[in-house]
């Protein structure tokens, strides 16, 4: 599908992730990718109750973000669309058993793009404010709508994905991530964190660990998290953070004649 876009904005992007500690699965479930050239960037969270049956999802996460990424070869740079891009993955991804969530993110001119399934997202902020994050599909508490492969037989749709289009401007800031941030950092949070690297300059990369350590540390601490308030309207008893793999992706979106 060819866009009709404004402006020529770019995105520039970084990328941090924290697994979860466990020594005999040290990659643990999460995965992502992002190129420059493109202009475009994923996250995958396997889903972690596959362990009981022998599987590691993380595998499939893995070899869905690479499928991804290798796919993104057949695209025009500046003009990847997120949904086909889901879709060839999926398809692709026969190798190993499992299921993920999924979330990708493109940028052609001035229009951000994006294929989101299950509970990984992403928000836009502007001007220090949340002005566009997605909203989870689960199809009931901590159970994401996932795409996956078992028995030689697809799990889910990637056409289930919410399909996003909207318009960006230059300093806009694009945090990415699987459910390890958002359940452990609250939107005002991630808006303030995102605030004070501004004023520091801080590159992409720094702002992501930035945002992936507070994401751990909340886990870890006794607080209160958004997990915590999702639980608890949804009947469910959990007090603080969730411990979980935790990757976020950060892209600032500049003017092109900066860039590549
Ligand atoms: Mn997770």
């Amino acid at each position: 599908m060819e866009m009709e876009t404004g402006q020529d904005l770019m995105m520039l992007i970084g990328a941090y992730y924290i697994p979860k500690h466990n020594p005999s699965k040290p990659l643990g479930d999460d995965a992502y990718f992002f190129s420059h050239e493109a202009q475009v960037m994923g996250v995958a969270d396997g889903v972690g109750g596959w362990a009981r049956k022998g599987i590691d999802a993380g595998k499939y996460s893995r070899l869905l973000m690479r499928n991804a990424e290798d796919s993104v070869e057949d695209c025009r740079p500046h003009d990847v669309d997120p949904m086909r891009l889901l879709v060839e993955s999926f398809m692709n991804t026969t190798e190993v058993e499992g299921s993920s969530t999924a979330c990708i993110v493109s940028l052609a001119g001035d229009l951000l793009r994006a294929a989101n399934l299950g509970d990984s997202g992403f928000m836009v902020i502007r001007g220090g404010k949340t002005f566009y994050k997605t909203e989870a599909q689960q199809h009931s508490f901590n159970y994401p709508y996932q795409i996956g492969w078992r028995h030689s037989t697809n799990i889910g749709s990637p056409e289930e994905a919410e399909d996003i289009v909207l318009g960006v401007e230059v300093g806009d800031v694009i945090v990415l991530g699987t459910d390890g941030l958002f359940d452990n950092v609250f939107e005002e949070d991630i808006e303030k964190i995102v605030g004070l690297c501004l004023e520091k300059n801080d590159p992409p990369e720094i702002m992501a660990r930035k945002l992936a350590g507070t994401a751990v540390k909340n886990s870890l601490e006794d607080k209160t998290t958004p997990f915590e308030v999702a639980a608890y309207d949804a009947g469910v008893g959990h007090f603080g953070g969730k411990y979980d793999d935790v990757t976020v992706l950060v892209a600032c979106v500049c003017d092109s004649i900066f860039g590549i």
